[in-house]
């Protein structure tokens, strides 16, 4: 198997520059026939790139000498012109010289698999490239310094030393020792999963950090959601008519306000149909809903509150708004006549919502045709991520691979427990401890299977 590997890691198109990266045992060999390599490691030099004894280009190269370097193996890092003519006839260069061409990811792999990272910062490695806003960054940055990888070493030491205990006592086991009291261990194991359970919930906040947080527009057909959804992205992403059932499909989009992204979801209208596609459309408007952290409820101001008492209702028979954060959005103000009845009907109509779903109200009268008391709307929302975000914890799951490996250990450890309560000998419930130590390896890549590592590197662009 040749371990040397080359690829382009700047995107593929022209660009002022372009790095080509070279990583593995043979790399300053297969360099060192095209270029003059740096005297020193970690230095850089300006040299001519000769493929046989015609010059290609003239060219920054970057030496790094095992182990001090990012795939912890001999790396050299070409800066050429970034034509895609020489991009590509450098790489080849290299591939003739002896070196292969990286998969997907393959410099990342290197680094774990020389210890560089763990893979829980692999993957924080893959999150860092695709971040787009400030709140999915700082969630990269966090995971990849590693304070969250501390948590779950911690974690798993914990878990090692019951382990440790429970099978001192299996060695000797002829004599009927028991040298761990059980309530003790107990009261641990209880401890570490409390840990495992709320680190579990943290997903769905750092989830949403990551991906947006789920905002549905939710209302009568006809009542302005698209024109809402158009006037939040400053774009005419949605058909806008004045035929009702315009939206038959949920459309999804993402918009940033002050560092934060919101997935912002138009629905179909709510109302009774005997068209079966705009049914389909309305039960994929409970499932949006469902997901939501945020609803808007579009009402159009022009017609009686009650409507919007009726659909609320109608929605909490089948699921809960609760802990959903419900803002009423009056729509069309601009053609109610009288501002002062519309106040007074807000109140009345909040009051009578936060009755019937006991989830946080606030009322906003806009017009989103005109674009009036959007900035309300928008500043509320900055506002509600500011308090829900404000108790978030310091360590947060963005992961879904995690997220399900946390929950074997969850389940794992509850077994333990009923193990320990129900006084079952050690050599059960190390098993079960075994288990929950297996899925926590998982995350950090003590444990791992090349089908796991190649869903993870997968994910990584060529040349990463
Ligand atoms: N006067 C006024 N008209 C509006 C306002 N917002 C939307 N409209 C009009 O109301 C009609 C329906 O708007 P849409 O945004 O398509 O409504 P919708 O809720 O998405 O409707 P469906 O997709 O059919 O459920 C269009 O003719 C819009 O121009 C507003 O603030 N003021
Ligand atoms: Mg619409």
């Amino acid at each position: 198997m040749n371990n040397t590997i080359a690829a382009v890691s700047t995107p593929h198109g022209v660009g002022g520059i372009a790095v080509v990266r070279l990583s593995g045992p043979e790399a300053c060999n297969i360099a060192s026939r095209h270029v003059r390599l740096p005297k020193q490691a970690g230095s850089t030099c300006f040299t001519p790139f000769r493929i046989n004894d015609t010059l290609l280009d003239e060219v920054v190269v970057t030496l790094f000498r095992a182990p001090h370097s990012y795939t912890g193996q001999d790396t050299v890092e070409f800066s050429c012109h970034g034509s895609i003519y020489i991009q590509q006839i450098l790489l080849q260069a290299l591939l003739d010289s002896g070196a292969r061409m990286a998969d997907p990811g393959e410099f990342t792999r290197q680094a774990f698999l020389n210890g560089k990272l763990n893979l829980s910062q692999a993957e924080a490695v893959a999150d860092l490239i695709d971040s787009t806003n400030a709140a999915a960054h700082s969630l990269a940055v966090s995971q990849l310094r590693g304070g969250y990888a501390q948590e779950l070493e911690h974690l798993r030491q914990q878990l090692v030393e019951l382990t440790a205990l429970l099978e001192l006592e299996l060695d000797f086991s002829e004599e009927d020792l028991e040298f761990a009291d059980r309530s003790h261990l107990l009261s641990l194991v209880s401890r570490t999963n409390t840990r495992v359970q709320s680190l579990r919930q943290s997903f769905h906040m750092g989830n949403a950090l990551k991906r947006g947080i789920p905002v549905a527009i939710i209302g009568r057909p006809n009542a302005g959601k698209s024109s809402l959804l158009n006037a939040l992205l400053h774009d005419n992403r949605a058909i806008v008519s004045d035929i009702p059932g315009t939206t038959r499909d949920t459309i999804e989009e993402t918009f940033v306000i002050n560092g934060t992204p919101f997935r912002i979801i138009d629905t179909a209208g709510l109302r009774h149909s005997d068209d079966p596609i705009e049914t389909l459309g309305i039960q994929r408007t409970i499932n949006t809903v469902e997901q939501a952290d945020i609803i808007l409820y579009v009402h159009d101001a022009t017609q009686p509150f009650t409507q919007a008492l009726t659909d609320l209702q109608e929605l909490q028979g089948s699921l809960s708004l609760e802990d959903k954060h419900l803002f009423i959005v009056n729509n069309k103000i601009d053609k109610c006549v009288d501002s002062l009845m519309r106040e007074c009907d807000n109140g009345l109509m909040g009051k009578s919502i936060h009755e019937l779903t006991h989830s946080h109200i606030n009322t906003f009268n806009i017009s989103a045709k005109e674009g009036n008391g959007l900035g309300a709307l928008t500043t509320a929302l900055a506002e509600v991520v500011q308090t829900d975000f404000a108790q978030a914890p310091d360590v947060m799951l963005t992961n879904v691979r995690h997220y399900n490996a946390l929950g074997h250990v969850n389940q794992a450890l509850l077994q333990v427990s009923q193990g320990l309560s129900d006084n079952l000998p050690a050599d059960l419930v190390v098993i079960d401890l075994r288990d929950a130590l297996h899925h926590l390896g998982t995350i950090t890549g003590q444990v791992t299977t090349d089908e796991i590592l190649g869903t993870i590197f997968s994910r990584f662009c060529v040349g990463k």
